[in-house]
């Protein structure tokens, strides 16, 4: 089976099992899990922070993040397809007690002068705007990449006002691979980002939020507080130290596979999907066939040996990873074209 439902299927290696096996462990919730901290100085030193956290999931690190910065009732900009808005079961509003301010961003992408527009003014009336969260890349957007200079723009209104900002850097390393803006450019220009070790970077468990010393001592008892606090944690670290060592380079192997798989689809005529689009490892299509519903898309293509995923409608997202050679990519082309070619 070759599955490009997400890159969250990967598989541990055993050269990465072989690490957890052998890492130090201590209780983490005491802060004496060495092989935690290791990871933890280890990522905060490349977003070019002075600390981190590590965190059982994205979510949890995207939601501790919105926690730290806001009271209930304040209001949090965000993209209207991020991933905070989609796909996290309506967390921000039920956890930290925030409305969320969505403005339609161009493939996830908000312009300042739509970040501008969306800040509320201060007066007796308005909720208080109090966090602004960018998603790089951006998963529902394509796998597009946060052009620096937006970012920088951005950054300017928000710190003219006093609004913190939030980085959702799921796939900030894809974002760091396919630019090749260090991750320490974009990360110093927010006061929280997370990233996930669990995704393209092949690790099984884990996310990570960098900070200031600060606001990583106040997310300490907040993640116990959401029920992360882990123990001999350690296990789990040492694969995403093993995946900041050895997989952040060979996301560029993904990316190309996503640029042949989209140059397959784009052939099909019942196909649309803009290639110059595809700038990481997420391509999405829609296939225009009225004779078709999704589901049934979907069963075929996995009768062949093929899975993917819906995202709405009669569009799909494929993604690359570690676990899929240029041989499964080229089969993954044919099945394609075999299946929606009729
Ligand atoms: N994304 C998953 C699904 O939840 C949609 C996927 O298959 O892409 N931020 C972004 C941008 C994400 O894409 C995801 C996961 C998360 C946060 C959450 O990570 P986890 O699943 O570790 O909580």
């Amino acid at each position: 089976m070759i599955d490009l439902r997400s890159d969250t299927v990967t598989q541990p290696s055993q050269a990465m099992r072989d690490a957890m096996a052998a890492a130090p462990v201590g209780d983490d919730v005491y802060g004496e899990d060495p092989t935690v901290n290791r990871l933890q100085e280890m990522a905060a030193a490349l977003l070019g922070k002075a600390a981190a956290l590590f965190v059982p999931t994205g979510i949890m690190a995207n939601q501790l993040s919105i926690k730290v910065h806001t009271q209930p009732g304040d209001e949090v900009i965000v993209d209207s397809r991020a991933h905070i808005v989609k796909y996290e079961h309506g967390a921000a509003a039920a956890l930290a007690g925030v409305q969320l301010h969505w403005v339609n961003g161009h493939r996830g992408i908000l312009a300042p002068e739509q970040v501008l527009a969306a800040i509320r003014p201060s007066d007796p009336y308005n909720p208080q705007t109090r966090l602004i969260c960018l998603e790089n890349t951006h998963n529902s957007g394509g796998g597009s990449v946060y052009p620096l200079p937006t970012i920088q723009r951005i950054r300017a209104l928000a710190v003219a006002r006093g609004i913190p900002m939030h980085l959702d850097g799921a796939r900030l390393f894809n974002a760091v691979v396919a630019s090749g803006v260090p991750a320490a450019d974009y990360a110093r220009h927010f006061e929280t980002v997370s990233f996930c070790l669990s995704k393209g970077l092949g690790a099984p468990v884990g996310s990570i939020i960098a900070s200031d010393a600060g606001t990583v001592a106040k997310l300490r008892p907040l993640r116990r507080m959401y029920g992360g606090g882990m123990r001999q944690a350690g296990i789990l670290a040492a694969a995403g130290f093993y995946a900041l060592e050895h997989n952040i380079a060979r996301l560029k192997e993904d990316h190309e596979h996503a640029q042949a798989l989209a140059g397959q689809l784009r052939k099909i005529p019942s196909v649309s999907l803009d290639v110059a689009g595809v700038e990481t490892n997420i391509v999405l299509f829609e296939v225009n066939d009225p004779s078709r519903s999704s589901s049934d898309i979907l069963g075929t293509l996995k009768q062949a040996g093929l899975l993917i995923n819906s995202v709405g409608g009669m569009s799909f997202r494929a993604v690359t990873h570690l676990n899929v050679s240029a041989q499964a990519i080229e089969e993954a082309g044919r099945i394609f074209t075999r299946i929606l070619t009729r």
